[in-house]
């Protein structure tokens, strides 16, 4: 029988890797924790509840709210903006930064978050999802600031999400690789089921809306032809799995091995809060993220809901992608 483990012993014993930690992250952490149990108890019963269905608030994204999506902001806005361990907050559903409410103890981390990805997909029982990237303050005033949240990805403390499909996991990484783990609702308790995750260095899956060809650049659309053709490199075609959720997609990738790409020339996927973490997951998973020109990790923020082009999964698979990608580039420049 393998060994029970809490997400919290697991926390635990992380920050037991880190002699100076004041246990400030592990609360934080911890606090995130009982918000995703919340809204994923709501997630479960979304369809009881009449809390489907669309309200009349639109996002800065002029994409319509769903009731859940709201519930999903509050939740994490109330159980963190008063943990005592962060300065600031910012989500996908609030077009400037969340100050942490007057009253409340500020602390040294910055939190970023999706709080519920694909929500599209709640009204037809896909499996959707909450990003969340933390980072370590750097400016020095008491109150956190915008330039707190326009860092690297390479500079995350942590970074992770939660699915919530046919279980709800948790899969996150501190800088010592990738762990799931997946909520028992009879105990309460997310358990270590997936430890030390390696994603496949190369995958036999691409990810991709192929509804979007007509606005493909020339390298992407090669490369999805090779894919498809019965590529000699790899012996066999891939097989397209598109969901429309970006933390369903990229989950099965990351377990399975492939590739998922949300291409440019801008793309659609948020730098700060989706791209960046599930980069710092997939590279301490042995994967790989990028622009096709640029390790997502590298890429310097300049607004706190940019968007960028994201090709991330198997190491092989993007870098493969990439090189498509620059030979095109390449060749219409010639
Ligand atoms: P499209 C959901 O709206 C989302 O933000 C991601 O979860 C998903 O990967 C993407 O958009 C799907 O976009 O244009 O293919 O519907």
């Amino acid at each position: 029988m393998s060994k029970i483990r809490t997400v919290q012993q697991h926390i635990l014993d992380e920050e037991r890797l880190y002699p100076g930690a004041t246990g400030d992250f592990t609360a934080l952490l911890t606090s995130l924790i009982v918000a995703a149990k919340i809204i994923s108890r709501e997630v479960n019963k979304a369809g009881l509840v009449k809390i489907l269905g669309e309200t009349d608030n639109v996002n800065v994204h002029g994409e319509i709210v769903m009731k859940l999506d709201e519930f999903a902001q509050h939740t994490i806005c109330l159980a963190m903006g008063h943990s005592g361990h962060l300065c600031v907050m910012a989500s996908e559903e609030s077009e400037n930064i969340i100050p942490i409410p007057d009253g409340s103890k500020r602390g040294n981390y910055v939190l970023m978050f999706d709080p519920l990805d694909g929500s599209s997909n709640i009204d037809v029982n896909a499996s959707i999802g909450t990003i969340f990237s933390i980072h370590r303050k750097i400016t020095n005033a008491r109150d956190g600031s915008l330039e707190d949240c326009l860092q690297k990805g390479s500079r995350q403390a942590a970074a992770g999400y939660f699915i919530y499909g046919s279980s709800t996991v948790m899969v996150y990484t501190t800088g010592h690789g990738v762990h799931g783990f997946t909520l028992d609702p009879s105990l309460g308790e997310f358990l270590l089921s997936h430890e030390n995750i390696t994603t496949p260095a190369r995958g036999k899956i691409y990810s991709i809306n192929e509804g979007n060809v007509s606005q493909w650049d020339p390298g992407t659309r090669r490369y999805i032809d090779y894919l498809k053709e019965n590529c000699k490199d790899h012996g066999h075609p891939y097989s397209l799995r598109y969901i429309g959720s970006l933390v369903a997609d990229f989950h099965r990738n990351l377990l399975k091995g492939g590739i998922f790409l949300y291409p440019g020339p801008k793309g659609k996927l948020r730098l700060l809060y989706e791209a960046a973490p599930l980069a710092m997951v997939v590279e301490q998973a042995g994967g790989a993220a990028s622009t096709g020109t640029e390790r997502i990790l590298d890429v310097q923020p300049t607004s706190l809901h940019q968007k960028v082009p994201l090709i991330i999964g198997s190491r092989d698979d993007v870098a493969e992608y990439n090189q498509f990608y620059v030979d095109a580039t390449a060749s219409a420049a010639d």
